[in-house]
């Protein structure tokens, strides 16, 4: 049910249908969407949030849905058709020259000293988010759907494509909660008006009650190098790769093979050092799992399923491979994923 055409189903089909049936073990922030040509389809708007509820979840007054998204938009303010645009493909990817935060709530006017939750999910296809929060005091309580084991200070996050943040905080202002995109000059990309005021909250801003994580011994990995490769100015790829959609390469292989890059026996742990040999940073997303990111001082921080490795940077991941399956591993800025920046993993 992982949605991967020719992995694990058939593209549906126009007019088709296909009955998506799952568990969803996990609580928190998720989010679908499509998966075929989608650096095209989810740049259309192909995309929602999944919302698994906790138990017991948190008393906020406002549980808010945060897209981030961009556009490329032409004067006309459609938006240009160039979804291939090769160019972009083989550097940072298809960026929009117009952005915005899109928020999904109940609607209801927000007031001043009211306990929100803001779930953030980057859903453009290829941007890489700074952003800054005003008009509000609290902390960052979840990475990609995960409840972090104790809360973070809010700061200015750096969220990646497909990267999830979910932050309960207080409305500190009488104005309004601003979305800042936090580069150089702050540009506002999205802001929620404040109308009236409530009674302060005395409760500590709460920790999430936790999903049940499998953590990985690291003593008893399999040690595993994925090596990205490609791109311009990388001196590796021919005007004929980019033109076969072979812009971008895990250990030297382009795309989906047969032969998945590693299978896995369930419940085996692995610690899998991505190394980004090329120019341009990547957002490197595994299907199926969460993992964590394991610092040389043999820590592991909080759970994540999209880890943005900068250029000339290496993370080295641990995860517990424990969910059967086929599970695409790849690149989620999407024009990269389109040009070989793609592979898969198998679990039995
Ligand atoms: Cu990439």
């Amino acid at each position: 049910m992982d949605g991967v055409p020719n992995l694990t189903q058939a593209p549906v089909k126009p007019n088709g249908e296909f009955l998506y049936d799952f568990v969803a073990p996990d609580s928190g922030t998720y989010w679908y969407h499509s998966h075929d040509r989608s650096l095209e389809q989810v740049a259309r708007g192909l995309y929602g949030a999944l919302i698994v509820e906790e138990k017991n979840p948190p008393k906020v007054d406002h549980d808010i849905i945060v897209f981030i998204d961009d556009w490329r938009l032409n004067a006309q303010g459609k938006q240009e058709g160039d979804f291939d645009n090769l160019h972009d493909q083989v550097h940072s990817g298809r960026m929009g020259n117009f952005a915005k935060a899109l928020f999904r709530g109940n609607n209801a006017p927000i007031k001043q000293n009211q306990r929100i939750r803001l779930r953030l999910i980057n859903v453009a296809t290829d941007r890489i988010f700074p952003i800054a929060l005003t008009g509000i005091s609290g902390k960052i309580v979840a990475y990609d759907g995960m409840p972090l084991s104790t809360t973070e200070p809010l700061k200015k996050l750096i969220i990646s494509p497909a990267q999830r943040v979910d932050i309960i905080a207080d409305v500190s202002s009488n104005k309004e909660i601003s979305v800042l995109y936090s580069e150089e000059n702050n540009i506002k990309i999205g802001s929620l008006a404040i109308e009236g005021k409530a009674k302060k909250s005395k409760l500590p801003i709460p920790i999430l009650e936790p999903n049940k994580m499998i953590s990985p011994n690291i003593s008893q990995a399999t040690n595993l190098d994925m090596v990205m490769e490609g791109g311009a100015m990388s001196g590796k790829i021919s005007m004929q790769d980019v033109n076969n959609g072979k812009a971008w390469m895990f250990n030297g292989v382009a795309g989906i093979h047969k032969k998945p890059f590693h299978q896995f026996k369930k419940n085996q742990t692995a610690v899998i050092d991505l190394i980004n040999d090329t120019r341009f940073p990547h957002a490197i997303h595994l299907h199926g799992h969460h993992f964590q990111i394991l610092n040389k001082q043999g820590e592991l921080s909080p759970w994540r399923d999209t880890t943005l490795v900068e250029s000339g940077e290496s993370q080295k991941i641990a995860c517990v491979f424990n969910n059967p399956g086929k599970w695409l591993f790849h690149c989620h800025m999407l024009g990269h994923q389109a040009s070989g920046m793609k592979t898969w993993v198998k679990v039995v």
